[in-house]
């Protein structure tokens, strides 16, 4: 590889809990290795892309922009928690979601406020306790709420999904705790959930929301000043709530996978590359599914989804988390059920 072509804008490196990372970067033939100035924080998601601009010694140009993510290992503990303490929100808390919003080294919570609009900011002390909340407006019916450094200013900002008026609210936050006054964006009818990442390879976040009553997902890709313009719906299965996204087929694009309340199933959309995603295929679930997240659960490096199953009252209930072992072709390996209380 030619190294004076692997630079912060061609190999971006980004924290869920630090933004986009500053660092070095030494490549020796084929092998790069980034060292970022301040080190990233335990249990930290960082992903990685790979633009065109990465050209190889001879001067070719990468054919197409590659993603990839993995965590920052966290010390094991006992599997046994203290007892509880707790911290005021807003009415009706639906979401939360930590990150460092001013980069104290401290892990901080947002929280989504259903009844009063809002979300609620909590700071990291740095010995579990966090300080009282600050709120800030978003719109009705807040619901979803994901952090992520969308304008690539190093300071984790918030999305925020509306429910009653089918909006996100964006909130870019200022690197000090604070963040400013939202920019809101239409997506479909009453949006549940977002997730942010750079879906074509550009350097820029973009987010994909899922839409409950309209059983279709939104599709915004971002710019560098964390704006969004083009907005695309897919449709989705009956009463999509949960959405997350990984790179399930190992192609260096994410791809989006969607809970389906009433249909009983997931939808996976398969990234192209280019910010557009292929037609959903489904896999059934458990009763209402409810909840997905992304991750290895059996250490072969490619990417699992473990998914709640709500049961919504049916009889015979069946709270259960399924985990879906992938194929890393984009295809489901098994599933394992594992029943709760
Ligand atoms: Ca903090
Ligand atoms: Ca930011
Ligand atoms: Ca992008
Ligand atoms: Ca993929």
């Amino acid at each position: 590889m030619d190294g004076t072509t692997i630079k912060t804008n061609s190999m971006i490196v980004r924290g869920n809990y630090t933004g986009l990372r500053e660092g070095t970067y030494i490549t020796e033939g084929a092998t790069t290795t980034f060292t970022p100035s301040t080190p990233f924080m335990i249990g930290e998601q960082i992903s990685v892309t790979l633009t065109t601009e990465v050209q190889s010694s001879a001067g070719t140009s990468l054919v197409s922009s590659y993603s990839w993510e993995f965590s920052i290992q966290s010390r094991s503990g006992t599997g046994v928690f203290d007892d509880r303490t707790a911290f005021g929100t807003g009415l009706y808390p639906q979401n939360i979601v930590t990150s460092d919003f001013d980069n104290d080294g401290n892990l901080d919570i947002a929280g989504s406020n259903d009844r009063e609009n809002s979300a609620s900011i909590l700071m990291g002390v740095g010995d579990g306790s966090f300080e009282e909340r600050v709120d800030y407006a978003a719109g009705s019916g807040s619901s979803g709420i994901s952090a992520s450094d969308l304008n690539g200013d190093g300071n984790p900002d918030l999305v925020i999904t509306n429910r009653s008026d089918n909006t996100i609210s964006i909130l870019l936050g200022n690197g000090d705790g604070t963040f400013a006054v939202k920019a809101d964006y239409p997506v479909g009818e009453d949006p549940t959930a977002a997730y942010a990442a750079d879906f074509n390879g550009d350097g820029h976040i973009d987010i994909a929301v899922s839409a409950f009553e309209s059983d279709s997902i939104s599709v915004l890709l971002g710019s560098a000043d964390g704006m969004f313009s083009t907005i695309t719906d897919y449709l989705a299965g009956d009463g999509p709530g949960d959405i997350t996204g990984t790179d399930l087929d190992g192609d260096g694009n994410i791809d989006l996978i969607v809970t389906n309340r009433w249909s009983n199933t997931i939808s996976l959309f398969i990234g192209i590359g280019n910010g557009s995603f292929a037609a959903k295929f489904d896999y059934d679930t458990g009763s209402r599914p409810s909840s997905v997240i992304a991750t290895d659960i059996d250490g072969d490096t490619i990417s699992d989804l473990v998914i709640a199953n709500s049961s919504g009252g049916e009889q015979p209930a069946s709270e259960e988390v399924i985990v879906t072992l992938a194929a890393g072709s984009g295809t489901i390996a098994g599933q394992l059920t594992v029943e709760y209380q």
